[in-house]
């Protein structure tokens, strides 16, 4: 192997699926030896332990009395440009372009001739979001532009940067993954018990309730499912519309039947009780609870949208419905639940596809590839 690399990684720390990968990839470099240096904010949420080969530096937010807002990318910038000069770093590897390449592209010109490397991980929301905003539109250029390597999650979300922000620089393609140390199906029998009786099934559905993810159509699915069998709806996450859905399941007299199990830190464990994960979102770069699901041989129920069909195979790991069609997604997950030959079979293919084209060792030596071609090793 080419000699182990010192990298900085930046990434919002507690935010949902990017906060995962960026912690995940870092621990698993740092397993593979390479010196990890975390530049954040508050501790990353699944860093978990102490561990070999990982730092952590916290970004201290200048609160000086002139300022109205205090300046949190200026902060992050100067002490990306420290660690990277004291640490020696080799490369800085920021998740979201805004504004975490933007200082990064900073740092680089901070840390001067010490050769730092910056590579880019684009998420979804800084693109299909941000780059909606023609005020954000060319600080998002130029930080894609500025960074040695720029890579996406998904192949949709190569193209929706390529068409909304007119760019042809190159975009590696580089998939979420899972731990398959961490996300296997658990044993959850008692677990399972304190929900459902006998033959009852559980659909759940995990998000941060953004209105994205369109929580009310998983509601109007599990309504649709509940009348033709018996079942329970498993809610885990909060967000801005957790009381506008409260509401809605209160209207539609689904009380008994649906439980808020709020932010759960073991997730693989609490998906290994589901038998369906609905996601049926507007948007979604890559869909990372639909891996973890499918890792721990839970099927997806879902939306055509972003880069959910190029993780779930329709037909074969779940099934796929154009956004809103909660009547086609509630036919798919009844008679997918009804049918126990079909059921095992999706279950081991969820398994195979999830430990072969998304696993950890593979990703992780896809992201080593594009850290030495930037350096320039081979
Ligand atoms: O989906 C969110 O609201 C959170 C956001 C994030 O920053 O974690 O998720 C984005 O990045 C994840 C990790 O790559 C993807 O799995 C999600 O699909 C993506 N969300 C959207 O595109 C809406």
């Amino acid at each position: 192997m080419a000699r182990p690399l010192k990298i900085g990684i930046t990434c919002y720390p507690t935010l949902g699926g990017s906060g995962v990968v960026a912690t995940e990839l870092g621990k698993l470099l740092a397993e593979k030896g390479h010196e990890i240096h975390f530049i954040t904010h508050s501790i990353p949420f699944r860093l978990g332990k102490f561990q070999r080969n990982i730092y952590y530096h916290e970004v201290e937010i200048s609160d000086y009395y002139v300022f109205r807002y205090p300046p949190y990318d200026l902060s992050l910038a100067s002490k990306m440009a420290q660690v990277a000069k004291m640490q020696k770093l080799d490369l800085l590897h920021v998740h979201y372009a805004v504004p975490h390449a933007i200082c990064a592209y900073l740092a680089k010109q901070m840390a001067e001739q010490s050769g730092l490397k910056t590579v880019t991980t684009l998420h979804g929301t800084d693109i299909t979001v941000l780059a909606q905003d023609e005020s954000l539109k060319d600080l998002i250029r130029l930080a894609i532009h500025q960074s040695d390597a720029v890579t996406a999650v998904s192949q949709d979300l190569i193209r929706e940067t390529r068409e909304l922000l007119d760019i042809s620089d190159p975009i590696d393609l580089t998939y979420n993954f899972v731990d398959k140390r961490v996300y296997y199906p658990r044993e959850c029998s008692s677990l399972r018990s304190e929900f459902v009786d006998g033959d009852e099934k559980i659909l759940m559905h995990i998000s941060n309730f953004r209105p994205v993810k369109r929580v009310g159509d998983v509601v109007d699915i599990f309504a649709k499912v509940s009348e033709r069998l018996p079942a329970k709806l498993l809610l885990v996450g909060e967000g801005p519309d957790l009381s506008r859905i409260q509401w809605k399941i209160q209207s539609m007299g689904l009380q008994d039947k649906v439980h808020f199990l709020g932010k759960q830190d073991d997730v693989a464990q609490v998906i290994s009780i589901a038998d369906v994960m609905l996601l049926p979102s507007e948007k979604e770069s890559f869909g990372l609870v639909a891996l973890e699901a499918m890792a721990c041989g839970v099927p997806t129920i879902g939306s055509v949208a972003g880069g959910i069909p190029e993780l779930v195979a329709h037909g074969e790991t779940g099934y796929l419905a154009p956004i809103g069609d909660t009547d086609r997604m509630a036919d798919y997950a009844v008679s997918l639940l009804q049918d126990s030959e079909r059921y095992a079979k999706f279950r081991k293919a969820c398994l195979n596809r999830a430990r072969s084209e998304f696993c950890n060792d593979r990703i992780t030596a896809e992201y080593e590839r594009i850290y030495y071609r930037v350096m320039g090793i081979d």
